[in-house]
């Protein structure tokens, strides 16, 4: 099967460029103005812009399964809605139980996504301890496609002490791998937490007065010390302060090597979504939470100047009924995230690209380039060059609509992002070379591959 793309605007690293693309064998053939015609199916893609599939390098999909407070979005609705919005390739987090092996739970996340997923999917690998025989076993993830780590300096039930996310970043480093972090501080956020409860403020309104931007501030400078103490470039997930920027901003100024994440809930969500009346707001109570809009404001300036190297969207598709309410006496028992895993691309287009704050081709680098030379996957993925796999998203920047809970693939029964108007859509979505997505709607399913990983991190 060969598909040729006609007169679409290709996003390439470089530039866009008019052209045609030539997919064959499930990969790139060939590109370039004026292909000979001669293909199976031709697609024309007239004023309508050629990306590499966009990668969400932060998921969480049947996270707490089997708990009351599980996520609603398995791996077959997640990895759908993913494709949908013209996701092709998602990086999960799975997460051992305390004590237990990590091959276990590379096991037990395989076992939900495999022959479940409709986009491709690779796995990072969460530390929630720290002994001899987990540091044994990272040879063995490294072999198994796993060059990716995550550790938290937050909740009392994941959270590392500093030595030991220490020794976790030394022997990632060593494997050649790259670990990221949830920085807040874990002792902090429980006495905020305490404070609030104490004072009688109980209602989704506390959450963000009980981890203000200090606490990300504080935690982003330790793992920043930690890191270069290991030597060792690592990758700050959902930063969402000016605080916590400033921190970054002063390690890279001494020559320090790291990556940072932000998500588009922290450029486009803010505080004010803590004042909804009732239990609305439980709907926005995620951490680190949503803040003051001058942060939003910073992270747009750090965008546009290249100081961030991913979005990803931390998707957490907690139900409003059911999940959420578990915290309606209580915001602490509120679980913590958000669904977004659908919108991300549409979103960074309308505020991003078609608002004028970046190019399309910032878009496909923070969206695709970058996830994918970050976590191994490159340029295998995450671009649009000859040899590589043919996971390309079409799509129309003339279409404009707006994002609905009614209308979305994502299997929750809300949005953060109701009601916003959207510019631009995911038309066609291409998977290993074949249309999985036309005028929006899934038609491939369950057609996902495992992606096995090569070495993390840009500077190796
Ligand atoms: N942090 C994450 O990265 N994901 C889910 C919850 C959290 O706090
Ligand atoms: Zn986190
Ligand atoms: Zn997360
Ligand atoms: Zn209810």
């Amino acid at each position: 099967m060969s598909i040729l793309i006609q007169n679409g605007i290709l996003v390439l690293p470089t530039g866009p460029i008019q052209a045609d693309l030539r997919v064959a064998g499930g990969r790139i053939a060939e590109l370039g103005p004026g292909l000979a015609p001669g293909a199976s199916r031709v697609i024309d893609a007239q004023e309508r812009l050629v990306f590499p599939g966009f990668i969400d390098t932060h998921t969480h999909f049947e996270m707490n399964k089997g708990f009351p407070n599980e996520t609603a979005d398995d791996w077959y609705t997640g990895t759908r809605a993913a494709l949908a919005g013209g996701t092709t390739t998602v990086l999960d987090f799975a997460e051992p139980e305390r004590g237990a092996t990590l091959a276990s739970a590379l096991e037990t996340w395989h076992g939900r996504a495999d022959g479940a997923a409709c986009c491709n999917y690779g796995f990072h690998m969460t530390v929630k301890d720290w002994s001899p025989s987990i540091r044994s076993e990272l040879r063995e993830m490294t072999a198994a496609g796993v060059t990716s780590y995550k550790v938290y300096l937050a909740y009392d039930n994941l959270r590392l002490s500093d030595a030991a996310a220490y020794e976790v970043v030394k022997a990632v480093g060593a494997e050649g791998g790259v670990v990221g972090c949830h920085c807040e501080n874990g002792d902090l956020v429980t006495e905020g937490i305490r404070a609030q409860q104490a004072a009688g403020n109980l209602s989704p309104a506390a959450h963000p007065l009980s981890r203000p931007p200090a606490v990300e501030a504080e935690a982003v400078g330790r793992w920043l010390t930690i890191a270069e103490l290991a030597g060792c470039p690592v990758n700050i997930v959902h930063l969402s302060t000016l605080r916590g920027l400033e921190a970054v901003r002063a390690a890279r100024t001494r020559g320090q090597r790291l990556y940072v994440e932000t998500c588009p809930q922290y450029l486009l969500l803010d505080e004010r979504s803590y004042r909804l009346p009732g239990f609305e707001s439980a709907k926005f109570v995620l951490s680190p939470p949503l803040r003051a809009q001058e942060n939003c404001a910073a992270l747009w300036d750090a965008l546009e100047a290249g100081e961030i190297d991913t979005i990803g969207t931390d998707h957490c598709s907690f139900r409003f009924h059911g999940a959420k309410e578990l915290g309606r006496e209580d915001f602490s028992k509120i679980p913590n995230g958000i669904p977004g895993v659908e919108h991300r691309p549409s979103l960074m287009y309308t505020y991003g690209v078609a608002a004028g704050r970046i190019t399309a081709v910032d878009m496909a680098r923070l969206l695709a380039e970058n996830p994918a030379r970050l976590f191994g996957m490159y340029p295998q993925k995450g671009v649009l060059a000859v040899g590589s796999d043919a996971d390309l998203v079409i799509f129309d920047p003339n279409d404009t609509g707006r994002i609905t809970a009614e209308t979305q693939y994502q299997n929750v029964d809300y949005t953060p992002y109701e009601g916003m108007a959207l510019r631009g859509r995911v038309d066609t979505v291409l998977l290993g070379g074949e249309v999985a997505v036309e005028g929006g709607r899934v038609l491939l399913e369950r057609r996902g591959r495992y992606v096995s990983r090569g070495p993390s991190g840009f500077w190796r």
